[in-house]
């Protein structure tokens, strides 16, 4: 890096599992885009970008350190176990320029069709299993029983009490059906003790709610990680046809049962 560079980093969760929390010492992030779709700027609470398995963020940089010196990248989203991820090592020589006192700018957005909230469907998705996770709420459930849940195939963990696993399974009926160009609202509700970063296949969704509560930022993206016990909606429009995967992106939870198929006819 030099000092005085506005620098954009577009980081990518690559891990089967971790979720991360980048905390970037002595500068100030402020988050562009998420899954490639621009969101107005913002700095991320507590300083700390936030991204799970396949989550991406196109994330700024004023480079405000000092020549020569070097700056941890750390990520401590588990408790006890941070650790140095990256440095950010400047150059040691002059300065680029004085740093930038610019507004950063908006990145134009876009061409994604709205959704009409007063107009969606919406669908309830319960996401359910493992340890203390409510699958036994639905024991001598019929579907469940149906697809072999805590049987012979591994499936510890469901959605609505269906679980597709391991490579998927075609011949699974979807989660819910819905008709081409209809506005959907996804209704998310973790009723497990885990943090799940949930993945739609072929649209972005804007994340309207959190926990009932109306999200102020509305950002458009194509994972949402949602916490434990918590609840989020996402909303799209149902544009493109067929047979569309959502899953959790933590690979272990998808390929014991987290996983399942909207179509869109
Ligand atoms: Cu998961």
């Amino acid at each position: 890096m030099k000092a005085g560079e506005r620098v954009r980093l577009r980081l990518i969760n690559a891990a089967l599992a971790r979720i991360v929390g980048l905390r970037f010492e002595g500068h100030k992030p402020v988050v562009v885009a998420h899954d490639g779709q621009p969101c107005d700027p913002y700095q991320p609470e507590d300083g700390r970008v936030v991204l799970g398995p396949a989550m991406r963020a196109d994330v700024m940089l004023d480079m405000t350190g000092k020549p020569g010196q070097t700056y941890r990248v750390i990520d401590d989203f588990y408790n006890d176990l941070s650790y140095k991820l990256a440095d950010l090592a400047y150059d040691p020589g002059k300065p680029a320029r004085e740093p930038s006192s610019e507004p950063l700018p908006k990145l134009p957005a876009n061409p994604l069709p709205e959704p009409d909230l007063a107009a969606a469907e919406r669908h309830e998705i319960a996401l359910q299993g493992g340890m203390m996770g409510g699958m036994g709420m639905m024991s001598g459930g019929g579907m469940m029983r149906g697809m072999g849940m805590m049987g012979g195939d591994g499936a510890t963990w469901a959605m609505n009490g269906m679980a597709m696993t391991g490579d998927g399974q075609p011949d699974m009926p979807p989660l819910f059906a819905i008709q081409r160009g209809k506005s959907c609202v996804l209704a998310v509700r973790n009723e497990t003790a885990w943090w799940h970063p949930m993945h739609l296949h072929g649209h972005s969704f804007r994340v309207t709610s959190r926990n009932g509560k109306p999200n102020p930022r509305k950002e458009w993206c194509d994972t949402v990680l949602v916490p434990p016990r918590e609840s989020a909606d996402l909303a799209f429009v149902a544009d493109h046809p067929g047979d569309w995967m959502f899953h959790c992106h933590v690979t272990d939870h998808q390929e014991t049962g987290m996983m399942g198929v909207i179509r869109i006819t």
